[in-house]
Formats: C-alpha cells, sequence, structure tokens
C-alpha cells in the first residue's frame, strides 16, 4: 500500500499518552481492559484493540461536562461542520478557520487523531456549500475555485489532520446512481478524481476518503459504491480509505452484512472506517429491551469493524444524546448514542466497548504499535 496505516503510524503516540482518562486499567504500565474488575474507557479499550474510537464534536461552550467526557472516551475528533465548505470559506475568498482551529488545538494538546470532514459535498437542502458555489456554472471558473479551497484547507493543516473525507456522498441518497451534484454537473464525473488529485498534492500523507451513507447493508447501493471505489483505483485516483457513515436509522443489519461489505471493499486495496455511527433505538417493547437491542447493535458495529484488518477507526456522530443531529432532524426520543443524556453510559457504552474488546471474530487483539 502506498501510504502508512493511521493506526500504526499514531500508535505510539496514543499508547504514550493514551487520552487524559484516569486510566483504572493501566497496570504496571500495561493496558489490560480484558482484566476482572477493570473499567477501562471507550479510548482505553480501542488502544488495546488496536483501533482509533472517534467522535463528532460541535462548540458547546455553556456546558462544562461536555469537552472532559469527550476527552474522556474518544482517541479520534471530527468536527460536524466547522470544516464543511460553507464554515472553511463562506465567502468567496474569504477563509474563516476558527472553530476548525479550536478543535485542532483541543485534539492536539489531548494526543487525539482527527479526520477532516469535509472537502467536497453538495447536498441539496443542506448546507454544506455555499450559493456562490451553486452559482457558477463555468467550468474553468468552479475547477480554479475547488482547487483554492481544497489547497487551502488541506494545505492548512497538512500533517495535522491523518484523515480527509474528500468527496462526502458521491451516491444519491435515494438511490444507487451517481449523484450529478453540482460538481458533477459543470465539471463532469471526473470531478472526484480531481478533488483526490488536489488533496493528494496539499497532504501527501494524509489518507483520503470517499465517505458514504446508507451502504453498510448488501444491495445495489452499495454495489454502486464498490464499482465507483474500483474504478477509481484502476484509474490511479489517490482513493486511499472508504468510510461508510453507518447512521442506522431503521433495524440495522448489522454484523454480517456490515462486515462483508467492508471486507469486500477493503480488497480493493483501500482502509475502511465507519465514520459517522448512530443507532436508533428501534423496534417494539419497554425502554429495557429497546437498550438492550441497543447495546447488542454497538456490539455486533464493533465487532464487524474489529473483523477486518483494514478496518482501523469507527467514529461516532456525537457521543451522548444531549446533542444529536437526529433530535433536529427527526425529532426526540431515538437516543442514538452510547451516553444518556446527563453522560450517564448506557448498556449501548457497555455494547460498544464489550465489541472493542471481546467483538466475535475480532481479530484486533494486540495493542496499535504491531
Ligand atoms: O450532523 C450534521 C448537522 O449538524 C448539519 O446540520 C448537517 C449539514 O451540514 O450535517 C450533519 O452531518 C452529516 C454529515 O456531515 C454527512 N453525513 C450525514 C450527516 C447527518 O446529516
Amino acid at each position: 500500500m502506498h501510504y502508512e496505516p493511521i493506526v500504526r503510524r499514531i500508535g505510539i503516540l496514543l499508547l504514550a499518552s493514551t487520552v487524559a482518562s484516569s486510566s483504572a486499567c493501566k497496570q504496571d504500565g500495561e493496558l489490560d481492559c480484558r482484566a476482572d474488575g477493570v473499567d477501562c474507557t471507550l479510548a482505553e479499550a480501542a488502544v488495546q484493540a488496536g483501533v482509533l474510537v472517534g467522535t463528532a464534536y460541535n462548540e458547546f461552550r455553556d456546558d462544562p461536562e461536555y469537552i472532559p467526557a469527550l476527552i474522556n472516551d474518544f482517541n479520534s475528533v471530527t468536527h460536524e461542520g466547522a470544516m464543511k465548505w460553507a464554515a472553511t470559506q463562506p465567502e468567496r475568498g474569504v477563509f474563516d478557520f476558527e472553530r476548525a482551529d479550536r478543535m485542532m488545538e483541543l485534539a492536539e494538546s489531548n494526543g487525539m487523531s482527527v479526520r477532516g470532514h469535509t472537502l467536497v459535498w453538495e447536498q441539496a437542502s443542506l448546507d454544506a456549500t455555499p450559493d456562490y458555489v451553486l452559482d457558477i456554472t463555468d467550468p474553468e471558473e468552479l475547477r480554479a475555485l475547488m482547487a483554492d479551497h481544497i489547497r487551502t484547507v488541506v494545505g492548512r493543516y497538512r500533517g495535522r489532520i491523518d484523515a480527509w473525507d474528500v468527496v462526502n456522498e458521491p451516491l444519491e441518497t435515494a438511490g444507487s446512481e451517481i449523484y450529478e451534484n453540482h460538481f458533477y454537473q459543470v465539471l463532469g464525473p471526473g470531478y472526484i478524481a480531481e478533488a483526490f488529485a488536489l488533496a493528494r498534492e496539499a497532504d501527501p500523507n494524509a489518507t483520503l476518503f470517499l465517505n458514504e451513507v446508507l451502504v453498510s447493508s448488501a444491495g445495489a447501493r452499495f454495489d454502486a459504491l464498490f464499482e465507483l471505489t474500483k474504478d477509481l483505483l484502476e484509474q490511479g485516483v489517490p482513493v486511499h480509505g472508504v468510510g461508510f457513515q453507518g447512521h442506522f436509522l431503521t433495524k440495522p443489519p448489522i454484523y454480517d452484512e456490515l462486515r462483508a461489505n467492508l471486507e469486500r471493499i477493503a480488497a480493493l486495496g483501500v482502509v475502511v472506517e465507519l465514520t459517522e455511527v448512530d443507532i436508533i433505538l428501534h423496534g417494539t417493547g419497554d425502554e429495557a429491551t429497546r437498550l438492550e437491542r441497543q447495546r447488542q447493535d454497538y456490539f455486533d458495529m464493533a465487532s464487524a469493524c474489529l473483523a477486518v484488518e483494514a478496518c482501523e477507526r469507527m467514529t461516532l456522530w456525537g457521543f451522548t444524546d444531549r446533542y444529536t443531529w437526529i433530535d433536529s432532524f427527526f425529532g426526540a426520543g431515538f437516543a442514538p448514542l452510547p451516553l444518556d443524556d446527563d453522560y450517564a453510559r448506557k448498556p449501548a457504552y457497555f455494547g460498544l466497548r464489550d465489541g472493542l474488546l471481546n467483538g466475535s471474530g475480532s481479530n484486533k487483539t494486540t495493542a496499535p504499535t504491531r
């Protein structure tokens, strides 16, 4: 492979810092989260499993519990909005990195890895791409603007962000065709290859991802992502990784299909990651029953990643039910994350941690220095 796997690259750093937690499971300098009575954080369990565990981050500056809880459980972080085009270049030629820089500072001072999200994403009805971009119809003008955008944003964090979602959601959300977004319409299907080449030039060591939603189940959407990835690799496009967002908004298919899909894409020679996981409470029964089902789902999700050697990180799209995009898009009550509204550990937390440590099919039992 033409790049160094992320976990290996930062493994020593992680072991050295092991995130700012109380490290109840450190014994004589060694992590043993599987020992009886040891109560590890998610980050500590992830280090032992040889993967990264991340979360989306946002600014909640009035909430003193937010940052300590995040730092305690995660060793990787992704800004939920501040690295999107609309945030980094809100007006043409005017860049704003204040929020993104603040997150970088948080990550770096706590030894956390960072995923950059995202460089090119146009999705009708969402605020990811500003109108001035959507108004451009001249290919050369849009091409020059996209080049300047990617060079400026990726260049600013060169060597500090280990993975970038270069193109987000290249497929139609409600279908299985390539989404003919604004970039596609003006630049043609080659916009994806162009964006990757620009990112590669701006940071030759970053792992560059295609990131897609609703591809955890078998079916036409996953097949389309597979074919797209294969095609790009055959053209020599520097796609190093494929992100499976993993927003499980209905009953998840989780273990078998997710594992098979991760394996199939990884066999093309890329790393894979779960990049935006949340799993809603689903099904019938009382609350305890639904929470237990969610615990199993988180266990299965983590197990599926660990069963695939090329799956190096799982990032949740938030970590406390106090803050989830699902509330603002679909209403309250879905409780999709492992900590509850009061930052208490839910069964899902233990499912995720057990999956990291004991997930069936796990082949990553060593620390990430391997
Ligand atoms: O969670 C994000 C929400 O706060 C934003 O309003 C929205 C539009 O920028 O994006 C949400 O995150 C999306 C992510 O960037 C891409 N995959 C789907 C996520 C949920 O919509």
